[in-house]
């Protein structure tokens, strides 16, 4: 064993360090976080670069991370103090060995020195379709070299570094080996990002951007650019397009399938997904999304129906699509999870029957609302949201409750602030008065806003369960679902006792499954002895 003082890399700048992921004693892998650093630009994290065991922390969470800074010490194992002396110095920031580039480049070493960019591994051979770049042109790093078809997809292969083509070494109908020389480079720096790093041999990788980014030409590089620039088949249609273009037309939320390509066999550019955004931007507000997507969704087909039989188009309501589109997005987002329960509300229902007799009309909704409170008190996690990089709860010291209307022209979801203050009959007084709103569409925004967890019931409808759709960012919805006689075993018969069916859906990135059946329970205990919401 021999201790390794493991410094920062080059990282293309500094960044703080947000995360120490190891503790001394550990024992680690190759290419285990060390170390997560934050700039302006990307979180990473900073790897170990070979495996062994940590014996002192250099560094703690806030200091800035520039290159060269000693972050652990590392007790390789006997067999890889060779290896890991080599690492230590390809941690200097020294230029690579010009006698064993990476596959895809050989290292500028120097400021306008030449570079030979040869193909990198991707995972097979392919035959060149497209040569993107003449001499001459300034390149961007990422940008296409040239295309590859294999008979499994085409992919474009990126420039590792920014620089000037000086000479194309390749030809469209070539075969697309790995090692093949592609084209000729100058640089104006020897760029970070265009450090080779993954090869045959186990070197260390120096970085690895946690953002999906492929500035390296890496073989993982390379299969995910694979991946990400398959001819992907859209409304029956065919798209060349290459990663960078695919991935703007996931952020826009476009789908490639309906724009026109203007560059070389018809291949989409950045510049065309930009052109239709604007022209669709100064189109009138879309429908929600039905036959198509975006986020490489693959599309639903449109069909002519008439082919079939009569039809009739009726147009949705603008509320019927606003609401349709906050749907697809809180579907697409959340991970759902249903929790199911019953509660028996034998007691409640007795109550509530009494109330009425008295002129008190309230339905079992107001109990529903006050259970719900007096859980979201106890568990708050549930009167949370997420921030919105998913990194934070988000608890909320108020408790504001929205429950789904059904009107003549869509759904509707009026809230009912600080529903936890309010009583029963001052909690039936407000949903009456917000329900008849919404029917009368005479709800305001405000009215509208702010709900902390709501309740959709379908109770005087029917139906014994459903899967609601969480209305992020809230994490969780309380679905119910109609009250029915069951016999239920009380230790000695079965007796006929009212129960009502619970139906909790949750947002699992923030709620774990027992805390969602914990939650449920707990519902299920207070509607089934009121008392206790007095408590
Ligand atoms: N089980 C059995 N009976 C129930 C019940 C339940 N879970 N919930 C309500 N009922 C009964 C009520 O007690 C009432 O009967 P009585 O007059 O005899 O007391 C009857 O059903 C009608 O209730 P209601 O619908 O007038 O009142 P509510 O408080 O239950 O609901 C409101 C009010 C506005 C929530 C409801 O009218 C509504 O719009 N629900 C639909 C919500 C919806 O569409 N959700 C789906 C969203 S996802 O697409």
């Amino acid at each position: 064993m021999s201790d390794n003082i493991i410094k920062v890399p080059d990282l293309g700048g500094d960044g703080e360090i947000i995360e120490i992921c190891v503790q001394v004693g550990d024992r680690v892998e190759a290419e285990d976080s060390l170390i997560v650093v934050e700039s302006d630009k990307a979180s990473m994290d900073v790897p170990a670069p070979f495996a062994g065991t940590i014996s002192e922390i250099l560094v703690k969470v806030g200091d800035t991370a520039s290159e060269g800074l000693e972050m652990v010490k590392l007790s390789a194992d006997t067999a890889q103090t060779k290896q890991s002396e080599s690492v230590e110095t390809a941690a200097e920031p020294e230029p690579a060995p010009e006698s064993n580039p990476a596959p895809s480049a050989s290292s500028p070493a120097n400021a306008e020195s030449e570079t030979l960019v040869k193909v990198p591994d991707l995972g097979g051979d392919g035959e060149v379709i497209e040569i993107c770049v003449q001499v001459g042109d300034e390149i961007d790093a990422e940008d296409a070299i040239i295309v590859v078809e294999s008979d499994k997809a085409s992919m474009e292969v990126p420039a590792p570094f920014a620089g000037t083509v000086t000479e194309v070494l390749i030809k469209t109908g070539d075969n697309a080996g790995e090692g093949v020389p592609m084209i000729k480079m100058k640089t104006g720096s020897a760029p970070a990002a265009a450090q080779p790093t993954a090869s045959a041999e186990p070197q260390p990788a120096p970085i690895e951007p946690s953002q999906n980014e492929t500035a390296k030409p890496t073989a993982a590089a390379a299969a995910a650019a694979a991946a990400d620039s398959q001819i992907i088949s859209t409304r029956n249609k065919k798209v060349h397009a290459g990663p960078s273009v695919r991935r703007i037309a996931r952020e826009f939320g476009v789908d490639l399938g309906e724009i026109k390509g203007s560059g070389p066999r018809a291949r989409i550019l950045k510049e065309d997904v930009q052109e239709f955004v604007k022209t669709r931007l100064k189109q009138p507000v879309q429908a929600a999304p039905v036959a198509t997507t975006g986020s490489g969704i693959p599309a639903i087909p449109s069909i002519d129906f008439s082919k079939f039989g009569p039809v009739k188009e009726v147009a949705l309501t603008r509320l019927q699509q606003v609401g349709g589109a906050n749907l697809h997005r809180s579907w697409l987002n959340v991970p759902h999870v249903t929790q199911f329960d019953e509660a028996d509300i034998t007691e409640m229902e007795a109550f509530r029957k009494a109330q009425k007799e008295q002129g008190v009309k309230m339905t079992p909704l107001p109990f529903i609302i006050k259970a719900c409170t007096t859980a979201l008190k106890r568990m708050p996690q549930f009167n949370a949201s997420l921030n919105p990089d998913g990194t934070a709860l988000i608890y909320k010291e108020y408790c504001h409750i929205g429950f789904a209307v059904d009107t003549p022209d869509g759904l509707l979801v009026p809230v009912i602030r600080d529903a936890d203050k309010m009583g029963l009959q001052e909690l039936s007084k407000q949903m009456v008065e917000l329900a008849g709103k919404a029917q009368q569409k005479k709800l305001s925004p405000a009215e509208m806003q702010g709900a902390c967890f709501t309740i959709s019931s379908l109770g005087s409808v029917g139906g014994t369960a459903f899967t609601p759709i969480v209305n992020a960012p809230e994490v969780a919805i309380l679905g119910v679902s109609k009250a029915g006689l069951k016999p239920v075993w009380d230790g000695s018969e079965f007796k006929p006792r009212l129960m009502l069916p619970l139906s909790l859906s949750y947002d699992h990135r923030a709620i774990n499954g027992a805390d969602a059946a914990r939650f449920t329970t707990l519902l299920s205990k207070l509607m089934g002895d009121i008392r206790t919401l007095l408590l």
